[in-house]
């Protein structure tokens, strides 16, 4: 380094040198003097607000003393490294887990409470860092927690949205959006480096030359130019001094913006050119599964494409190893099709930039890519337009016909008899306007593929990718089943459960080793450990309850079954098959006598979860939840045995109250329909039991933990296309319950009727894609049962018991050493 300190002067350094906060007085100093310098505020103007920035800052000085050890120490070290590349990081607050991973929460807390605040109600002030649509985001942010508290030496690079995904409310029944600007207070837990800038280009054009060695190639140039800046987060891992770091972009015009225009006068127009650059990472794409091709989301991905690879490549050449060596030294994960154009990226940089051939240079890139797929539904698949990939990135849309040649070449070899193989797998669709196939791309510029549960890793090599196991065979493709953190969603969400099973394993370790739990598999029969579990049930339950008064004004009985689905609204997540079975059971109870209703198991319906903006169906199945829950809440025959709740603004603080609190959670998606779903996980770990189809995780959750332990119903997935089939050209008539849930609504018991036409149509036309009707029977069956058996509490809280103790499988700590053996080759890093 040229601005090191002199070697004379490193004792003085070393002397003064900043260290970690050990104890509570040392933690004290630093929050006032955070108060008073950072803040500048003093001991009469201290708010709660205030001091939660003052003790996260306190605490992120901590963690940046870690991560400046851990930096110095993977380079010195200079092992393989990963990195994660995802368009989202649905974090959530970090300032718990912060404490928690650092070991410093009792320090803290005391720490405040002497100075005469409550760390829950600074951890309250936190704003959420929501900068991710739902599982994907999610579990991008598992894995970072993951691949920190295995010391494995791992980025993840990301976009540093200054909107996450929107605030939700209810308005009059409908889901209302407001923009969610959470940088508002400033954010305590990033490091601005504004140092390191980088330049992005878009448009302009390429030119082909020859060059010194008689070569034809090709550059880009002109064009317009955005830079990139580095945010930094730290990531700490848990119980280890392993701090990694979360590197997030953001977009700033050039130094060098529009000289020309600015000088002819034209001042405001200059200016104004050069805030749309910072458009560009303002605001995240609220769409989960769902694919639309707007330029401002390619330019996006571009952009933090581009910034992190160069990134990533000066780092390289800062070892002065040679190009061969790249992919022993660096393994980079692309989280679904969203940075696929990092394949041509790297291809363009060492091929355009660095002089490489193709061939040796292609060669590097496949060996460094691993790619991981998050779903089958063709909706979500992103295709770009030709013209439109070709105005942005010129020479990229080159560089991928080049990669698709060749790529043809060697499969026609293969298949000479197969003319329509190279039509189905060209990574260009003959469509019109053409469009290219990300995920093709993904496939062929990467060594591994993989799906995020069993079902879905088969499902993809039978159907969307099955052409390319019949050209790359079966070895590239693999399967690496989803997991959670135990951090955050066990021992930060639900403290008190995580002190108990502590008090049967012996320590904490099992935060560390999630298959630890299985030793308190044993005391699923022991009446006292089960009346303590119980009772912490009914503790959270408790949590959620007043969060519902709180936010909805109902009142809810926690001796009631709570029954929880909360996750993005979408047709094949199938929260429409829900509410109608609700809607079910209303008119059940309201046809019941006195005496009959004796025997209702009372149930507390809880619904929450965001539409994307435009997508008219699953906002008007949240309008069907809320026009039920109106007139059920207040029905007088029904009382307690029923209430319907949807909560607003479902996000990751919500998750960490409502996951600990429900008896029964659905993950209820068509089969094959759901890639893996991460929060069946989070429940049952929670110590709820799952009511949900045979799909995606909730199969692994089932061999885990006990089919005795798990309400499984619904359709196979094998059966799925016959069945649509069948309704589409055959007269098949619709579920005789469902008919009269249908006849209810279109009675006009909740509301204007016309408002669900199109919902109601989509189940009974000759369509019904989601198999609603198909399934409803099953479903109630299922329901039924669920019903029954809540009866026997000692029984329900013996086989939830069971369940946690199973859990073990679904930490992302065993996902993240999946892939770290199997895809990235890398190895933790040594004390
Ligand atoms: O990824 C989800 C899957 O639906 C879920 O089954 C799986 O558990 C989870 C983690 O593997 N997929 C998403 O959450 N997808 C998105 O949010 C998404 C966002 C933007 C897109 C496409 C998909 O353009």
């Amino acid at each position: 380094f040229e601005a090191s300190i002199p070697a004379a002067s490193r004792d003085l350094w070393q002397q003064f040198g900043v260290t970690e906060f050990q104890d509570k007085e040392a933690f004290q100093k630093e929050f006032i003097r955070h108060v008073e310098t950072t803040l500048a505020r003093s001991m009469y103007n201290c708010d709660d607000l205030a001091a939660y920035l003052a003790a996260s800052q306190a605490i992120r000085d901590r963690l940046i003393v870690a991560w400046n050890k851990t930096q110095q120490k993977h380079t010195t070290k200079d092992q393989k490294r990963v990195y994660y590349l995802s368009l989202e990081f649905l974090m959530g607050r970090a300032m718990d887990n912060a404490m928690l991973n650092a070991g410093v929460k009792d320090i803290t807390k005391t720490g405040v409470d002497d100075l005469g605040f409550k760390i829950e109600d600074l951890l309250e002030q936190e704003p959420d860092a929501a900068l991710g649509n739902g599982g994907l985001g999610r579990l991008a942010a598992c894995f970072v927690d993951s691949i920190a508290s295995t010391n494995y030496p791992g980025w993840g690079y990301g976009l540093r949205y200054q909107y996450g995904i929107f605030k939700q409310r209810i308005v009059d029944g409908y889901q209302v959006e407001s923009p969610d600007y959470w940088l508002a207070f400033s954010n305590p837990w990033e490091i601005p480096r504004y140092e390191i800038a980088i330049d992005v280009m878009f448009y302009g054009y390429t030119r082909k030359y020859t060059n010194d060695q008689g070569k034809t190639v090709s550059i880009w140039e002109g064009g317009e130019q955005v830079q990139a800046i580095a945010y930094d987060v730290p990531v700490p891992g848990y119980d280890t001094e392993t701090t990694n770091n979360l590197r997030l972009w953001a977009s700033k015009p050039t130094r060098e913006f529009d000289f020309e225009k600015f000088n002819s006068g034209d001042y405001e127009s200059s200016v104004r050119e050069s805030q749309k650059a910072e458009t560009i990472s303002a605001v995240l794409y609220p769409n989960d599964n769902f694919y639309s091709g707007k330029e401002l989301r390619l330019k996006q991905q571009y952009f933090w494409v581009a910034a992190s690879l160069n990134d990533i490549v000066r780092r390289f050449k800062k070892t002065h190893r040679p190009w061969s060596d790249f992919s022993d030294q660096i393994a980079i994960q692309l989280n679904d099709t969203h940075p696929t154009i990092a394949i041509v990226e790297l291809q363009r940089i060492l091929v355009d930039m660095e002089g490489l051939e193709w061939d040796a240079a292609w060669e590097i890139v496949t060996s460094t890519f691993g790619y991981t797929n998050h779903t089958v539904l063709p909706e979500a698949l992103e295709k770009w337009p030709v013209p439109l990939f070709g105005n942005l990135l010129p020479r990229h849309l080159e560089i991928i016909y080049n990669i698709n040649l060749f790529f043809l070449q060697k499969v026609e070899k293969m298949f000479p008899k197969d003319r329509d193989m190279l039509a189905r797998v060209s990574i260009i669709e003959e469509s019109s306007p053409q469009q290219v196939r990300m995920a093709y791309l993904a496939i062929i510029g990467s060594h591994k593929v993989n799906g995020v549960a069993e079902l879905h890793s088969d499902l993809i090599k039978t159907t969307i990718f099955k052409d390319f196991v019949a050209i790359y065979g079966t070895d590239k493709f693999m399967n690496v089943t989803n997991g959670i953190t135990p951090r955050r969603w066990l021992h930060q969400a639900n403290p008190k459960l995580s002190e108990l099973i502590a008090s049967k394993v012996g320590s904490y370790s099992f935060l560390k080793d999630l298959t630890l739990l299985k030793k308190v598999e044993p005391f699923a029969k022991d009446p006292e450990f089960i009346e303590k579990w119980a009772d912490i049930k009914k503790f959270n339950k408790a949590r959620l309850a007043a969060l519902i008064k709180k936010n909805n004004g109902i009142d809810v009985s926690v001796d009631a079954l709570f029954d929880v689905q909360v996750k993005r609204i979408h047709e094949y997540k199938r929260q429409q098959m829900n509410i109608f079975s609700v809607i079910h059971r209303y008119l059940t109870i309201k046809a019941m006598s006195a005496e009959e209703k004796k025997d209702v198991t009372p149930r507390v319906c809880i619904f929450g979860g965001k539409s994307a903006p435009g997508y008219y169906m699953a906002k008007t199945i949240i309008k069907l939840i809320n026009s039920v829950s109106e007139v059920v809440n207040k029905d007088a025959d029904i009382g307690d045995l029923l209430k319907v709740v949807f909560i607003a603004d479902y996000n990751v603080s919500k998750a960490e109250i409502i996951c600990p609190a429900s008896d029964i959670s659905q993950h209820i998606s068509t089969a094959g329909t759901e890639a893996s779903g991460t929060s069946n996980m989070k429940f049952v770990l929670n110590g709820g039991l799952i009511l949900g189809t045979v799909d995606g995780a909730n199969i692994e959750i089932t061999r885990e933990i006990g089919e005795e332990n798990i309400f499984l119903f619904g359709h196979l997935a094998e059966s799925v296309d016959d069945l649509r089939h069948q309704r589409r050209f055959n007269d098949v008539p619709i579920n005789p319950d469902l008919q009269k849930v249908i006849d209810a609504i279109e009675g006009g018991m909740f509301g204007d009727k016309d408002i669900y036409g199109s919902l109601i149509y989509s189940v009974t036309g000759n369509r019904d894609y989601y198999l609603v009707s198909d399934d409803f029977q099953s479903y109630l069956d299922a329901q039924k049962l669920v019903d029954k058996d809540f009866k026997d509490k000692t029984t329900w809280v013996s086989r939830c018991i069971t369940a946690v103790a199973n859990m073990g499988f679904f930490s992302s700590d065993r996902a993240i050493n999946e892939y770290a053996e199997s895809i990235w080759n890398i190895e933790p890093v040594a004390k």
